[in-house]
């Protein structure tokens, strides 16, 4: 893929801050900064780099991104957390509890990105009487609104083989609350690589954060996977209403039938999705959080 000297092609395969690790077409690994006016480079990206002198390189441009997934910033804007994402793998466990609105906010960013999203449920081994029945009914809800949804446990090596499966000629993020066991899913899919795993806090049940950076491995044979750094909150405050609506899938779709076009699908008469709600045909669990992220007013993100 590279063209010259002056004008190479790399991958960032991770972000520093200041500094950037690029992987080339031969494997090699570079450390590189990149040009100031160049905004944000984040982890997926391709970009054009040279050498410069003392082993140092520079970064000179980025390539057309493609499924850039991205939160809101303190200022509301969108920031760029990876690009190049084809495939959202929402990761969830019975420890720390699983959370069905993060995973609500991660299927409104598939969307708006046009990436796939399936949902992993983790730690089966650490699913009881209680908990058993959640992890049931997410399997139900997700499968039922057309998403993939796969059970393991990194623990006894189980369920991975159909990991596998949905990783395959995707590029697909690890994304979650901290503590799941994203790095861990990674480490057992490639074990080579070493990557940092940490317990939860004995006092909280939560993850500690144990994964700091963004970082790309590629699959062995087509594909790569992103490991991100667990979340408490996944703001989309950056998006607009219909986006939000478009994530909830089944919400939208029935939304054409509705009698007004502008329906907000709240208290209008003759509305389809207030009807398919009384029947039982969407999710109440769904119906809340769409209009919990609908709400303008939401302000429940850190
Ligand atoms: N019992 C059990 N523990 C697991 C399983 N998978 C991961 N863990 C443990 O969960 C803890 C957190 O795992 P990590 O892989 O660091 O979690 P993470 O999602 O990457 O967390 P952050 O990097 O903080 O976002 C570690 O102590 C893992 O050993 C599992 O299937 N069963
Ligand atoms: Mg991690
Ligand atoms: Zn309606």
């Amino acid at each position: 893929m590279s063209t010259d000297n002056e004008d190479n092609i790399a991958r960032v395969v991770a972000n520093h801050g200041t500094e950037l690790t690029l992987a080339t077409d031969n494997g090699d690994r570079i450390v590189a900064s990149p040009k100031k006016k160049l905004g944000l480079i984040v982890t997926g990206d391709l970009v054009q780099w040279h050498p410069e002198e003392h082993g140092n390189a520079r970064v000179t441009g980025v390539l057309e991104r493609h499924g850039t997934l991205a939160r809101t910033d303190r200022l509301g804007a969108a920031k760029p957390i990876a690009a190049n994402v084809s495939q959202l793998l929402a990761v969830t466990a019975p420890k720390p509890p699983f959370d069905t609105l993060l995973i609500d906010r991660y299927c409104i960013a598939a969307h708006n990105i046009g990436a796939d999203l399936a949902v992993v449920i983790n730690k089966e081994d650490l699913i009881d009487e209680h908990t058993a029945q959640q992890a049931d009914d997410i399997e139900a809800l997700y499968r039922k609104i057309g998403y993939q949804v796969v059970r393991c446990s990194v623990k006894q090596d189980h369920g991975l083989d159909n990991i596998r499966k949905i990783l395959k000629d995707q590029v697909s993020i690890l994304v979650g609350q901290s503590g799941v066991g994203k790095s861990s899913l990674l480490n057992a899919l490639l074990p080579d690589e070493g990557i940092k795993t940490g317990p939860l806090s004995i006092n909280s049940g939560l993850g500690r954060h144990t994964t700091t950076v963004t970082n790309w491995y590629d699959l062995p044979h087509s594909g790569a996977i992103i490991d991100s750094p667990g979340v408490r909150q996944f703001s989309l405050e950056h998006l607009a209403g219909v986006d939000i609506q478009a994530g909830f899938r089944e919400i939208s779709s029935l939304a054409a039938h509705c009698k007004f076009n502008d329906c907000s699908h709240v208290h209008e008469p003759s509305c389809a999705v207030l009807d398919a709600l009384a029947n039982n045909e969407i999710s109440p669990q769904r119906y809340r959080h769409f209009r919990q992220l609908s709400d303008p007013g939401d302000s429940s993100d850190g």
